[in-house]
């Protein structure tokens, strides 16, 4: 119906090559002479961009006058990638801009790489965050983002010597993709005291008093949506020296150095993204990140509301805020504050409101990662929310109390306070408490934090509180975006693009998979995204890889519990079998590339470890001439969202490998399966559903179960410990020197060996092994491996974000799309 919808802006190649002339010559103020790439791009993106101007005013309007209920998903990360070829696609216009881009004298590939990736996030947890954005969109729910605006995004990753050196990300230079609101601000305050007093009715009422202000601006960038004219906005924070702060005494006094320190520590709030994934180490700095985040979306979200006139106990029918892990907990607080002590509500009102609008999501059951605050930090920075929590935890405990009396026990279990030195808040508790939902992120990962972390609040809340939405991902940038000549043969068989709409449309594949012509096409893409990435390797590597080899990838985020070490192993146990090897019975060996990739947190040594021994054994394994094509190790840098959409589409096995019961769900699963790769994993996360999905012969599972780890774990502490024999080659290798200073590898070996492998290294090497062994048996017979690749895309519909997201709308959220005309 939509498509009645008059979109304004052009629609063919000479309008579009209009729109850039004019930008180059007038925006940019440049002559078309000299208009390099970089011009080039950025007048196309200004072209988009005005485009997507008029359809997110409409969304906006369209979405006030329905005055129908908004959903707020706040998310401490939004790691967004590139935005002009997603544009480009989701309003369908990018072969008219590669028509456009051609005659001006460029290639539209050239022109998409010269954008800075946005790359406001660690990991999973961002990224999840920006496909759910692009799936709210594309369904037409209204709903924002909110996050922060960083000035500094996650790191760059240099390897220098083969360490990882952390280079600034500096990415704001030339930004077309936001717009600044200098008039949309929000005055935030810090430290200072509360003081109470008396009403006219004898109520006592909280002044919280004195302290700093700092302000936060307001930028916003356009989500579009695939196929559909609704642009939803996500709207960051910019944190900068509030105009009466700006001490003019101090300025007048020739103190001018003391007043510009100020505004500095004022934007130091939104200066840096936490480089830290799945750990809580934050210090007084990330609580005032999350609080001023917080409190001016809050803020936004209120002023919205009120001007609907609309009575308080309607909130909840009006805004559905999502918490995307316990970043945005203190949400939960300062909403009962502005209800309570600003707007005047008796607790109880308020409270009910405050449970009715939010839901929790939780990404994780590392104890490590489990966000807790020292009360005296919080204390000193918001005195105020300390008390509301303090009776937050009070009347929570009365009701645990009336259940369960005499339970001390239960009471210091899922008291909000840690009665630990120094006391701590728990934000998940607080989260839980403060919610009317809580949901895991995959089947096994629901299941567990029911059953441990969080299984006294289930006795608590009962069952129904808690719930399951498993992760999906965009088919829009992960399969049509990254790998454009699948998505049209994908698109040729199953009658056009309408699966990137309805991801489950893809199971007509399996109609064609004994149409030869077909897997020979489909191979031959494979091969085109090897050799693209075969080529990427030499260009900044010089290392010179077989595209006909199996490509071998492992990128995410370095950690012990993802196991790298593993894969690593592995490799060099590979190593030692081919020099062990007579030349004929090498020549009988199944080449392959082992790909590395991925960041380690800045503080975080044995990830740093980790990715030095990948690089020397990188550094010996390459140039040796006995082994040549039958094993490489690459590692590549700086991995991020652009890579990631062009080695996905390139590898053949994927290894998602952690510890049973430690990854929440991955994602990145999700999208090498979905671009014709298989896996290799263990039964952990969404491994699990996607086994389920798409059947057990098509993926090496190997390892562990998750039920099994603990006691694993105990009989490694108080039983004896005997490491792996094939395990304990490999590390008579490394500490005979082959991989460089035998010593640099110690902590690393003896984790395994002398300090009770808590991530189950040794009890999974010899079934990893076996496995990967299968796998080269497998990859032989290319066409029964071709057909599994086919046979997986075709099961993997269940994946989308877009299935993801009508959950949470219709579980979480009670929000409904707001259908365009
Ligand atoms: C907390 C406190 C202080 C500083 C940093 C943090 C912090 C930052 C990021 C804690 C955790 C994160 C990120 C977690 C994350 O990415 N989790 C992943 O979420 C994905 C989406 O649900 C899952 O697929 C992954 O399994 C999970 O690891």
């Amino acid at each position: 119906a939509w498509k009645k919808h008059q979109v304004q802006g052009f629609t063919d190649k000479d309008g579009f090559e209009k729109e850039v002339v004019r930008h180059v010559e007038t925006t940019l103020a440049r002559s078309l002479f000299n208009c390099d790439e970089g011009a080039a791009y950025s007048a196309t993106s200004l072209a988009f961009r005005d485009r997507l101007i008029t359809e997110w005013n409409r969304t906006q309007q369209r979405q006030t006058t329905a005055d129908t209920k908004r959903v707020y998903y706040l998310s401490l990360e939004f790691l967004m990638g590139r935005a002009l070829d997603n544009a480009m696609l989701n309003v369908g216009l990018k072969d008219v801009a590669k028509g456009g881009i051609d005659e001006l004298g460029f290639r539209i590939e050239d022109i998409i790489e010269q954008e800075h990736d946005a790359a406001l996030g660690n990991g999973g947890l961002g990224r999840l965050a920006a496909c759910f954005l692009d799936s709210l969109a594309s369904l037409n729910y209204p709903a924002w983002g909110y996050g922060l605006r960083y000035r500094y995004g996650i790191f760059k990753q240099e390897i220098i010597n083969g360490y990882q050196v952390e280079v600034p990300d500096y990415w704001l230079d030339f930004n077309p993709w936001e717009f600044p609101r200098h008039d949309v601000t929000v005055d935030i305050q810090f430290y200072g005291n509360v003081r109470k007093s008396q009403d006219d009715n004898g109520k006592t009422v909280a002044h919280w008093e004195g302290g700093e202000i700092v302000t936060a601006v307001a930028y916003d960038m356009p989500i579009p949506g695939y196929a559909t004219p609704s642009t939803n906005n996500l709207r960051l924070w910019s944190s900068k020296a509030s105009s009466g702060e700006f001490d003019f005494q101090k300025f007048n006094n020739g103190d001018y150095e003391s007043s510009v320190a100020d505004q500095q520590r004022a934007e130091t709030i939104s200066a840096v993204l936490y480089p830290n994934d799945n750990l809580d180490r934050g210090k007084e700095l990330r609580l005032k990140q999350q609080y001023f985040w917080v409190a001016a979306s809050l803020y936004d979200i209120v002023r919205r509301f009120k001007k609907t006139k609309r009575a308080w106990r309607e909130f909840p029918d009006q805004v559905a805020i999502q918490l995307n892990d316990t970043h945005p907990t203190l949400a939960v607080v300062e909403l009962q504050r502005i209800l309570v002590d600003i707007e005047g509500l008796e607790w109880d009102e308020a409270w009910t409101i405050v449970t009715s609008t939010f839901g929790y999501t939780n990404h994780t059951v590392l104890p490590e990662a489990l966000e807790k605050w020292p009360v005296g930090l919080m204390q000193h920075l918001l005195p105020r929310h300390l008390q509301i929590i303090y009776d937050i935890n009070l009347f929570f405990l009365q009701t645990v109390e009336k259940k369960f009396p005499n339970d001390r026990e239960m009471l210091t279990s899922v008291s909000i306070i840690e009665e630990c030195q120094p006391k701590m808040v728990r934000m998940a508790y607080l989260a839980i408490v403060g919610s009317h939902k809580v949901n895991g992120v995959a089947e096994l990962h629901s299941d567990l934090i029911q059953t441990t972390i969080f299984k006294d609040f289930v006795k608590i809340f009962g069952a129904d509180k808690f719930t399951n939405v498993t992760n999906g991902i965009t088919p829009r940038r992960w399969l049509h975006q990254a790998n454009p000549r699948l998505s049209e043969l994908i698109a040729s068989k199953t009658g056009g693009h309408e699966f990137l709409k309805d991801l489950t449309q893809l199971n007509k594949l399996e109609l064609s998979i004994d149409d030869a012509a077909f897997r020979k096409e489909w191979a031959e893409i494979k091969y085109a995204n090897k050799v693209r990435l075969t080529k990427y390797i030499k260009k900044t590597l010089d290392v010179t890889v077989n595209p006909s080899a199996l490509f071998d990838v492992q990128v995410k985020r370095i950690h012990e519990y993802k196991r790298q070490q593993l894969n690593i192993f592995g490799v060099i146990h590979r190593y030692l079998a081919l020099k062990a090897m007579s030349p004929e019975e090498r020549k009988k060996q199944l080449p392959r590339v082992s790909i590395f990739g991925g960041k380690a947190a800045p503080g975080y040594w044995m990830a740093k470890q980790i990715i030095h021994l990948i690089n020397n054994v990188g550094a010996v394994v390459n140039k040796d001439p006995e082994i040549g094509d039958l094993l490489k190790v690459i590692y590549l840098e700086d991995y991020n969202v652009s890579k990631a959409e062009m080695i996905v589409p390139a590898s053949d096995l994927s290894e998602h490998i952690s510890t049973a019961g430690t990854e929440a769900s991955g994602t990145s699963n999700m999208k090498f399966v979905l671009n014709g790769g298989l896996i290799i994993g263990t039964c952990d996360g969404a491994n699990i559903e996607i086994t389920r999905e798409i059947g057990q012969e098509n993926i090496f599972l190997f390892g562990t179960l998750s039920e099994d780890v603990e006691d694993l774990r105990h009989a490694h502490t108080y039983g004896s410990h005997t490491v792996d024999a094939g395990l304990n080659k490999v590390f008579e290798a490394i500490q005979s020197g082959t991989f460089g200073e035998p010593n640099d590898f110690g902590a690393m070996v003896a984790a395994v060996r002398d300090h009770g492998d808590y991530y189950l290294v040794s009890d999974d090497f010899q079934s990893y092994i076996d496995t990967q062994k299968m796998v080269d048996n497998e990859y032989r017979n290319q066409d029964e491996w071709i057909r599994k690749c086919i046979r997986s895309v075709a099961r993997m519909g269940f994946f989308s974000s877009d299935r993801c997201i009508n959950e949470y709308a219709e579980g979480i959220w009670n929000v409904e799309p707001l259908v365009v005309n």
